[in-house]
């Protein structure tokens, strides 16, 4: 797969490609990250990429046309299906969906902004979608480009050492992870729960669900609220809030009194 991440701060973005998942995928040549500058396409001898806003206010714009003729020159070295994603803080929640959609696509093109905003006519011709990695104010889309990066390239076809865990994990079946033990069975005094040493599979299978069930119940109470739960899931979910004590699900209950919106645990803001 090819990408391309339209930077004024290319070095931040290769930087992360030199370790780990990214890395290994580039080396591989299952990915192929290309970097265009904008401040490579201004038009001035000063090669601004940024100015004042029209109508006043604090901070600069970043121009539409450097931004645009980027966008093409990386355009010219994808697929013509690759769409032009832009990270912003208006844009619609990046998602585990929207990792798997990308990783079995042809190749996309991010583009990362920086200063307070993006000329609004380059946003109109040459973005196809805009993704926020969440609530919380960065100070450009670099970082949240890597967010996306890192979700995409995890996925591709021979991303990983054990491609199981591609679909066991959290968020893929829409439910939490169970807890994880390894050695030593003692650690500072607490043991590890004894059916993971008992060597009988399908206990531990069944403990694994109850507990993944039980935690996106206690933390997560909205992942469960949009999916069909079997009869089986709901006697283990059932079996787990029995076990609770009472104090674990009146603490939840407080936490969730002062929270609002798809991320229940977060503390309330301020109004
Ligand atoms: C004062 C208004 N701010 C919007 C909340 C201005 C502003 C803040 C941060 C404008 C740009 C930015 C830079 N952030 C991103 O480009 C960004 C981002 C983010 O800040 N949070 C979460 N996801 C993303 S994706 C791109």
């Amino acid at each position: 797969m090819r990408a391309a991440v339209v930077t004024i701060f290319p070095e931040v973005i290769r930087a992360a490609m030199a370790e780990g998942v990214v890395a290994r995928a580039v080396r591989e040549g299952r990915l192929d990250i290309d970097l265009v500058n904008p401040r490579e396409h201004a038009g001035d001898r000063r090669r601004n990429v940024d100015d004042r806003p029209f109508g006043g206010g604090p901070g600069m714009v970043m121009l539409a046309a450097p931004l645009a003729s980027a966008v093409t020159a990386a355009r010219e070295r994808l697929p013509t299906s690759a769409p032009v994603i832009l990270l912003s803080p208006q844009g619609a929640r990046f998602r585990q969906q929207m990792a798997t959609e990308l990783a079995a696509s042809e190749g996309f093109v991010l583009v990362a902004g920086r200063y307070e905003g993006i000329d609004e006519r380059f946003v109109e011709q040459n973005v196809d979608r805009e993704v926020s990695i969440g609530d919380y104010v960065l100070s450009g889309g670099e970082l949240p480009a890597l967010v996306v990066i890192d979700a995409v390239a995890r996925l591709l076809p021979g991303a990983l050492g054990n491609p199981a865990s591609v679909l066991d994990e959290s968020h893929v079946d829409g439910l939490l992870d169970w807890p994880h033990y390894t050695r030593p069975e003692i650690h500072a005094g607490r043991p590890t729960p004894s059916v993971l040493l008992s060597g009988n599979h399908a206990q531990v299978a069944r403990w694994r669900r109850r507990e993944a069930l039980g935690r996106t119940w206690l933390r997560r109470p909205e992942l469960l609220l949009d999916r069909d739960i079997s009869p089986r899931d709901r006697a283990l979910l059932a079996e787990y809030i029995a076990e609770q004590p009472a104090a674990a699900i009146s603490a939840t209950n407080a936490a969730r009194t002062h929270t609002q919106g798809d991320e229940p645990n977060a503390p309330q803001q301020d109004h």
